[in-house]
């Protein structure tokens, strides 16, 4: 029996880093979906908050039945298309890489990204160079080793894989940041000279159309330029 289309609805926001996850799966299983803008900018309506009580973006309706969180949209989307993304469970090879990848996510994520968030709120300059080291480091030791056999892509892959959906959104976002001279030109340097398969990789990444097709750059950059003066008191 042909498996019917399921309807779709992502609940998003382009300009977030989380939502923008359901995007880049989306696009890569090349799933077809409708969207609805939430704006942020507002309190949620009574309407939203039923089907995200925390009122945050992403949330999925997938023929009727509600997820939310970023990372369990994306890995639901995953599983329910097997594909090149991410090997199905069921045996050990298969284990061993879906292991792999979500330790890759997981060091990226909880250990190293938001110190360059924590870099834009910094309240000085000195503060800020701080958490880029950081960030820098965390790269250099933590990041570069799993990435000595991209190929483009994470473990040897010429396609996209689950390891750049849930991480993309922030190489995009950090590639931006350096291209608008929001990130001073040394940590471009110092990630291309000490992290270099990570400046490969991640220019792969921000350049790969289902990365790059919703993301708003214009308009990340104008905000992070805000943000990061109004945290220096300017
Ligand atoms: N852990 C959540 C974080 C999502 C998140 O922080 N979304 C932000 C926008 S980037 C949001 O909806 N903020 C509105 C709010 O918290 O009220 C996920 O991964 O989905």
């Amino acid at each position: 029996m042909a498996v019917a289309t399921p309807k779709i609805k992502l609940y998003t926001n382009h300009a977030c880093p989380w939502a923008h996850r359901a995007h880049i799966a989306l696009a890569e299983l090349q799933v077809p979906f409708e969207e609805e803008i939430i704006d942020l900018s507002v309190p949620r309506t009574a309407e939203y908050l039923k089907i995200n009580p925390r009122g945050q973006v992403p949330s999925i309706n997938f023929n009727g039945e509600i997820l939310a969180e970023s990372a369990i949209i994306a890995n639901f989307l995953a599983d329910a298309f097997p594909s090149h993304l991410l090997p199905a469970a069921g045996s050990p090879e298969a284990a061993l890489l879906r292991a792999r990848t979500a330790f890759f996510v997981d060091t990226f994520i909880s250990k190293i990204n938001g110190n360059l968030y924590k870099a834009q709120s910094a309240p000085t300059d000195a503060e800020a160079d701080e958490w880029i080291a950081k960030y820098v480091d965390g790269i250099v030791k933590e990041i570069e080793p799993q990435l000595a056999n991209a190929a483009p892509f994470f473990n040897g892959s010429s396609k996209l894989t689950q390891a750049e959906v849930l991480t993309g959104s922030f190489i995009i976002r950090l590639f931006a940041l350096l291209k608008h001279g929001v990130l001073p030109e040394s940590v471009a340097n110092d990630l291309s000279t000490k992290a270099p398969n990570f400046y490969k990789w991640g220019q792969a990444v921000a350049n790969h159309p289902s990365v790059s097709g919703i993301f708003p750059e214009d308009r990340v950059v104008a905000f992070t330029k805000n943000a990061i003066a109004k945290a220096r008191g300017n």
